[in-house]
This record gives structure tokens, sequence and C-alpha cells, in this order.
């Protein structure tokens, strides 16, 4: 079954936007594998946000995913990868689709409420960063 690394992240937590999400995902039909609330290390987030290192974001990116308490997941489902990012909609909240996460939940870029792995291959390197 395919799986997901899925975040929660610390603006969502902080508006006690935990059960609201996870609903999403459920309803849906999707499978929570393994979980954890933690705040995340710099290292966790450095390598995390590998790919962005030496942008112009990347300093706020990594004050803010490790600001405060998080929720780390895995999801399982068939097409799963799709799927979720399909449920938390574009990056940009004011350009996410109506009804996706970060359209109902997300602030701004930097405070878009979720994450999830965007391929196979950041699935599989993301679940081994967090768990
Ligand atoms: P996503 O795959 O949807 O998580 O988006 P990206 O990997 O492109 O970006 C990772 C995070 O960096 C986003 F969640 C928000 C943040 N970001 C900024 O803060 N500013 C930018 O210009 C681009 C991304």
């Amino acid at each position: 079954m395919e799986q997901t690394l899925v975040l929660i992240k610390p603006d969502a937590v902080e508006r006690n936007l935990i059960g609201k999400i996870l609903s999403e995902y459920e309803r849906n039909g999707l499978k929570i594998a393994e979980m954890q609330l933690l705040t995340a290390s710099k290292t966790i987030a450095a390598a995390h946000y590998a790919e962005h290192e030496g942008k112009p974001f990347y300093n706020e990116l990594i004050n803010y995913i490790t600001g405060g308490p998080l929720v780390a997941f895995v999801l399982e489902g068939e097409n799963v990868i799709q799927r979720v990012r399909a449920l938390n909609g574009a990056t940009d909240p004011k350009d996410a689709e109506d009804n996706t996460i970060r359209a109902l939940y997300g602030i701004d870029l930097s405070n878009n409420t979720v994450h999830a792995s965007d391929s196979a291959e950041s699935a599989k390197k993301e679940i081994s960063i967090w768990f």
C-alpha cells in the first residue's frame, strides 16, 4: 500500500485544528499508519527542507516549522500521495481550490497549515526523517 508523510504544521496545532484536519483524511478513507506530536529540532527541519536551503524564504521556513508543536504522521492508501496533495490544495492558500484544507484553514504561504510528500521518492525520504 502506498504511503505519504503528512505534517499538521504549527499554525494549525496552535489554532486547535488537529481534529478537523485529521477528519478530512479519515473521511476520505485514508489510514493512519504512524503518528506523533512533537516540536521539530533544527536538524529534522533542515533534513526535511533540504531542497530549499539557500532560498530567500529558507530561514523563515525553518523558524516557523520548529516554532511550536506539530503532528507528523504517515497516511496510507491507494494513490495516497496524489490524493493527499489534492485534499491539501495549492501551496499558497490564496490559490487553493475550494474546500481543500489550505483553502479552509491556511493563513498565507508561510503559514499554510499542512505538508504532504510530493512523490514516492520524497515520501520514502521524509518518512525516514520523521520516523
Ligand atoms: P509544498 O510541496 O506544497 O510543501 O511546497 P514547497 O515544497 O514548494 O514549499 C515548502 C514550503 O515552503 C511551503 F509549505 C511554504 C514555504 N514557501 C514559502 O514560505 N515561500 C515560498 O516562496 C515558497 C514556499
